[in-house]
């Protein structure tokens, strides 16, 4: 690659300044982590909240996602590969075209064959999905990521109160987050004391399924033991946002939870592939 080959570039929120080091939204950071794990030179593009529609129509993209009133919902990820002309607006599709344009590259396989059958906790709320996984090439792996994204979705009330915005467009979030919940202001979700309490039992509770199949190979702290995959990187993009929205001694906490599986997937994919790459100097 010559040092003019412009690089591929992810289009992430903006979150409090410096944003290479708060943010946290869940999609983003698994497009964050696959571009990672394939070793792909690229630039980080921090978005405002509110002009992500404008952001993702410009890039001739539609939304991927629906409010539940049935409008559009305009989201990020999305990596452009002036490699390829390739414009990729979905978390899941980004890691799909990666693993295909660049089968090697990186730490190699994002979709070894493994079992991700999920026994999807039962008691949890069905939510507007935010992403519909048929279709999908690797459905176990979209099934897995839908299901997981739902596990967490499940308890982001618990995120509500420590979400890093950026001050540059906190006031417009905060509202139009208001709106799209049906409340007058955003603090009113914000859960303390006794009923926060009960959210992150009921919350740990959940975790216990997806920290059994942590548990099933011990030789390493990924689901296939020493060796990461997609599916690792979709449980860190969420352990993510509980990273950059909980009280540091809850995080802590989860950390610890069903024997320490969760602290320590955080710890080595993070380590491995969580650095933002604002700028890469190709030679
Ligand atoms: N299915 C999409 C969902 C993307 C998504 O929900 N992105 C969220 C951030 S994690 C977003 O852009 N939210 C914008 C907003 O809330 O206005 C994907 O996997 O990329």
């Amino acid at each position: 690659m010559s040092s003019a080959t412009p690089l591929a570039t992810l289009y992430d929120i903006s979150t409090r300044p410096p944003a290479s080091k708060t943010c946290c939204s869940p999609n983003p950071t698994k497009a964050r982590l696959a571009l990672n794990f394939k070793d792909i030179p690229h630039v980080t593009r921090w978005v405002q909240m509110p002009d992500i529609p404008t952001v993702r129509r410009g890039l001739g993209l539609e939304a991927c996602r629906k409010f539940a009133d049935g409008t559009d919902f305009y989201t990020l990820p999305i990596v452009t590969d002036p490699s390829t002309g390739a414009v990729v607006g979905d978390s899941f599709d980004i890691a799909a075209y990666l693993q295909s344009t660049y089968p090697n590259a990186g730490a190699g396989d994002l979709f070894p064959e493994q079992d991700l059958s999920y026994e999807f906790p039962e008691n949890l709320p069905l939510l507007v999905p935010l992403s519909d996984h048929t279709g999908k090439p690797h459905p176990s792996y979209a099934l897995f990521a839908a299901k997981v994204d739902a596990t967490f979705t499940a308890h982001t009330q618990l995120t509500v109160g420590g979400f890093p915005f950026d001050p540059a467009s906190e006031a417009a979030s905060r509202v139009e987050f208001a709106r799209r919940a049906m409340v007058p202001q955003l603090e009113v979700l914000t859960l303390t004391g006794d009923s926060r309490e009960r959210a992150m039992k009921t919350f740990e509770d959940t975790l216990g399924v997806l920290a059994a199949m942590l548990k099933r190979d011990p030789s390493g702290p990924f689901l296939l033991g020493k060796r990461a995959s997609y599916a690792d990187l979709v449980i860190v993009g969420w352990l993510r946002m509980f990273w950059g929205t909980l009280r540091k001694e809850e995080w802590e906490r989860l950390c610890k939870w069903h024997d320490g599986g969760f602290g320590r997937l955080y710890e080595a994919v993070d380590e491995a592939w969580g650095a933002v790459r604002e700028e890469v100097v190709v030679v």
